[in-house]
């Protein structure tokens, strides 16, 4: 199975990154995570980026907040798909980094998630893999009936406060 490449800008973006590898290891996708910052460690982005198809890569997510351009540094490297996340920093609400990461000029595309949008970042680089990988495609279904039985308990529990 191709790996999901995870790239954060900072070590203060971990917490928005764990729920994406909480998520791959529950879907049982191989993973590898990294501190390369668009800006601070420009040559180490751009080489994990150029090398990461020939290294077994078949998806990156890229997290970054505040003038978030590790999505779209990342993807000018590399012709993978890549996922950004916006991270929420302490001023801007995190539409500072929203803004940084989605509007990507034609023939760069960022397949951009919610602010702190960890856990979409995975199911969707999951699904992505899940193209070629049938038995992975079975987990996500499984999840998804799962998740969907969560949201039903939840609702029989209201009704009986309710009624
Ligand atoms: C970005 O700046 C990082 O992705 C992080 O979200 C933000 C702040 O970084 P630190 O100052 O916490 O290292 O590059």
């Amino acid at each position: 199975m191709k790996k999901v490449g995870i790239i954060m800008g900072s070590d203060s973006d971990l917490p928005i990154i764990r729920k994406a590898t909480d998520l791959l290891s529950q879907l049982e996708i191989p993973f590898e995570v990294h501190i390369y910052s668009a800006h601070r460690t420009p040559d180490e982005a751009r080489d994990f980026a150029r090398n990461a198809r020939a290294n077994g890569f078949g998806v990156l997510i890229a997290a970054a907040g505040m003038a978030a351009h590790l999505a779209g540094a990342i993807a000018a490297n590399t012709t993978l798909p890549v996922i950004g996340i916006p991270c929420k920093s302490s001023v801007l609400d995190g539409m500072d980094a929203l803004l940084s990461t989605v509007m990507m000029p034609t023939g760069i595309p960022v397949a951009t998630v919610a602010i702190n949008g960890g856990g979409n970042a995975a199911l969707l680089a999951a699904q992505i893999i899940a193209l070629t990988d049938d038995d992975l495609a079975r987990r996500l279904d499984e999840k998804r009936a799962s998740d969907a039985a969560n949201v039903l308990k939840k609702d029989t529990a209201l009704q009986a406060e309710f009624q």
